[in-house]
C-alpha cells in the first residue's frame, strides 16, 4: 500500500470544539468510510480529553482533505438497551439501499458488545441492534445478502492482551435474518502465532470483486518485549460460501513505520477500519481488479492515515508465500 503525500490526513488540530464534553480533542483515530451523495464520508473515533469517546462526521470531495461536522453523533436508542454503555467505538459503514449501517464496538461493564445503526444522511442515526451475550468486537458486514440473509464478520475477545484490552485470535462467520438475532455459523481464520499475524479482527467490510471476496484484515504481533505491533494484511473469500479462505497474504500489507505510527497514545499501530474503491459496477457491485482502494486507518491510536493500493495489486500480494496457516 502506498501512503498518502497528505499524511495523517487528519488529527486532532482538525476536530472542532463541541464544548461542553468536547474541548481541545486528544485524538482522532479509527473511521468507518464510505462514498455516500457524491463525497467521501468519514466516521471518526475522537477521544475527548476526560477519555470519553464520540463518533464524529466528516466529508470529503476528494477523500483526501476533510472537514469535520462540529457535532457529536448520537444514536437514537442506545440509551434503552439496559446497560451503560461506556463507549462506543471503531465504527464500519455498509451501504443497505440509500441507508448506511454502521456496526460499531460498545463498551458496557458486562464486556464489549456490537451495535448496528442506521442512518440515510449522518445526520439521525436509529438503533438497529445491540448484542447481548459474547464479548466481541470488530464486527463487519457484508454489503449484500446471501439467500435473504444478512452476514458478518467478527473477532470474539477471549484473550486479555498483556495489560490491555481483550483480544481474539479467531475470526468467525455469523448470519442473521433481521440484524438483530445473530447465529455463529463458521469458524474463517485463525492468528498463525510467532508470525505478524498472531491476533486478528476485521478491518473495513469486504469488497465483492470477479475473484472473491477481498478482505483487509488488521494482525498483531505480540511476541516483542515492549509492544504489540498492529499491522494490516489481506485475504481473499470464497464469493459464494465466504468461510473458505482462497489465499491469505504471507506477511503484512502496511505496517507502523512513519513516525505518526510509530508515536502516540498507543504506538506502533496502523489499524484498517475504512475502504473506498474508486469504481464498482453499477449492476453487479463487482469491483474491477485495477479500481483503486483508499484505506483509512488509525495511526497509533492518535490521528488517521490514508493508504492507496488496487484490488489486483492486493491480490497478488495475497499470492505471496508466508508461514502455514
Ligand atoms: C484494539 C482496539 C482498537 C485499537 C487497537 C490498538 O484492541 O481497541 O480500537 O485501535 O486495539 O490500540
Amino acid at each position: 500500500m502506498k501512503r498518502s503525500s497528505a499524511n495523517p490526513i487528519l488529527t486532532r488540530a482538525d476536530i472542532p470544539d463541541v464544548p461542553p464534553r468536547l474541548v481541545d480533542a486528544t485524538s482522532v483515530f479509527n473511521p468507518g468510510a464510505i462514498v455516500h451523495g457524491g463525497e467521501t464520508v468519514l466516521l471518526l473515533r475522537v477521544q475527548a480529553r476526560s477519555r470519553e469517546t464520540f463518533l464524529m462526521v466528516a466529508r470529503s470531495p476528494d477523500g483526501v482533505r476533510f472537514r469535520v461536522e462540529p457535532r457529536l453523533v448520537a444514536i437514537d436508542g442506545l440509551g434503552d438497551v439496559g446497560e451503560r454503555v461506556h463507549h462506543v467505538y471503531d465504527p464500519r459503514l455498509t451501504r443497505d439501499g440509500d441507508d448506511v449501517l454502521v456496526m460499531f464496538a460498545a463498551d458496557t461493564d458486562a464486556g464489549c458488545r456490537l451495535g448496528i445503526a442506521r442512518t440515510r444522511d449522518f445526520e439521525r442515526f436509529d438503533l438497529v441492534a445491540f448484542g447481548r451475550d459474547e464479548d466481541t468486537r470488530n464486527g463487519v458486514l457484508f454489503p449484500e445478502r446471501f439467500d435473504g440473509r444478512w452476514l458478518r464478520l467478527e473477532r470474539p475477545n477471549r484473550v486479555a492482551l498483556d495489560g490491555g484490552p481483550t483480544s481474539g485470535d479467531e475470526i468467525v462467520l455469523a448470519e442473521s435474518d433481521d440484524l438483530v438475532h445473530w447465529r455463529t455459523t463458521a469458524s474463517v481464520l485463525r492468528g498463525r502465532w510467532r508470525y505478524w499475524d498472531e491476533r486478528i479482527g476485521s478491518g473495513p467490510p469486504p469488497v465483492r470483486t470477479a475473484h472473491g471476496w477481498l478482505h483487509v484484515y488488521h494482525g498483531v504481533a505480540t511476541h516483542f518485549q515492549s509492544a504489540n505491533i498492529y499491522q494490516a494484511g489481506a485475504v481473499l473469500l470464497d464469493r459464494r460460501d465466504p468461510s473458505r479462505v482462497l489465499v491469505r497474504t504471507g506477511h503484512n500489507v502496511l505496517e507502523p513505520r512513519e513516525l505518526y505510527e510509530l508515536v502516540g497514545q498507543v504506538p506502533n499501530v496502523v489499524f484498517p477500519s475504512g475502504l473506498c474503491a474508486d469504481r464498482a459496477d453499477p449492476v453487479t457491485g463487482v469491483v474491477p481488479d485495477d479500481a483503486e482502494l483508499r484505506i483509512y486507518y488509525g495511526a497509533a491510536d492518535t490521528c488517521v492515515g490514508l493508504a492507496t493500493t488496487t484490488v489486483a495489486e492486493l491480490i497478488a500480494d495475497c499470492h505471496v508465500a508466508g508461514p502455514p496457516g
